[in-house]
């Protein structure tokens, strides 16, 4: 059995720093993975690591833009389309690993993610191939400085997981930037932390509805009510220079993928999200 994570979320979210910190991670527990690159824009120096598969050897973004005079976003799709029409070239560059988890870097464009069929059609052919495969969606921690800007996150988030049909996990990603210092009025409250943690509705009745036009307040109501009714978008804090976060991650995605198909299927740890210290309901930023 094969195993495939697809690390998937908006722009500048952390998803390569991910990647590499998750590959590294198996590295140390000795546990064979490989870096799939799936990101036709990447600068060749992104990665510490080579990535075992990159789709800039079928094609990249760059040729296709001068070639076909299309634009950034234009110029990906076209690349996801060459892609999906040479799934042999994928065939072969996956080869027969067994047991390995194939880690794959998605680029930032959300509308991969919530409305274009080019992500399910790959995810199906990868499951017709015997991967087991599933998602890690990253939205990072600053979104949590904003409330409006944090729903909107998560409805990005929820539109990825109907859209890609596979487990599905999310993380809050840069927990590092997140003030632990403590003292009067810096730090973010743990208790408010797992609120958003949790996506508890209510972050978004307080505070954005006395900040936006009464006539959004039915608007707002309405999210608060798709989110309670679908109950089913949670994050977990990564830390990506914390090992113990990593390996709670892992353990996770392990539980998602049941890898290790002959053993037990395993309950992940209880995470908690480290030593944030007590104080005002404010959320800083070092
Ligand atoms: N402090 C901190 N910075 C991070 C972390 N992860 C990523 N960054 C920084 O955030 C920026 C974007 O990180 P990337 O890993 O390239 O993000 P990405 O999601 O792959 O970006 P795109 O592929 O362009 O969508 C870089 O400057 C990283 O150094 C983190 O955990 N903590
Ligand atoms: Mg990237």
């Amino acid at each position: 059995m094969r195993y495939a994570v697809l690390v998937a979320g908006p722009a500048g979210s952390g998803k390569s720093t991910f990647c590499t910190a998750l590959l590294t991670h198996l590295a140390t527990m000795k546990r064979t993975a490989h870096l799939f690159n799936l990101d036709p824009a990447i600068g060749p120096s992104e990665y510490h690591v080579q990535p075992s598969i990159d789709i800039r050897e079928l094609i990249s973004l760059e040729d296709v833009m001068e070639e076909m005079e299309l634009g950034p976003n234009g110029g990906l799709v076209y690349c996801f389309e060459y892609l999906l029409q040479n799934l042999d070239w994928l065939d072969d560059e996956i080869g027969d690993y067994d047991n390995d988890y194939i880690i794959i870097d998605c680029p930032g464009q959300i509308e991969l993610y919530t409305h274009h069929p080019l992500l399910p059609k790959l995810i199906s052919h990868l499951s017709i191939q015997s991967i087991r495969i599933c998602a890690v969606y990253l939205l990072e921690s600053q979104f949590m400085e904003d409330r409006s800007k944090f729903f909107a996150g998560v409805m990005s988030a929820m539109s990825a997981m109907v859209n890609l049909e596979v487990p599905h996990l999310n993380l809050i990603s840069k927990m590092d930037l997140v003030s632990k210092k403590s003292g009067k009025g810096t730090g973010m409250r743990k208790a408010l932390i797992e609120r958003y943690m949790e996506t508890d509705p209510l972050l978004l009745v307080d505070e954005p509805h006395s900040r936006t036009n009464p006539k959004f307040h039915a608007l707002n109501q309405a999210i608060v009510q798709l989110i309670e009714d679908h109950n089913m978008v949670q994050f977990l804090p990564l830390d990506v220079t914390d090992e113990d976060s990593l390996q709670g991650i892992l353990e996770h995605i392990d539980y998602m993928l049941q890898y290790g198909e002959d053993e037990e299927p395993k309950e992940p740890n209880d995470m908690d999200d480290g030593d944030f210290v007590e104080g005002d309901d404010e959320v800083e930023f070092d």
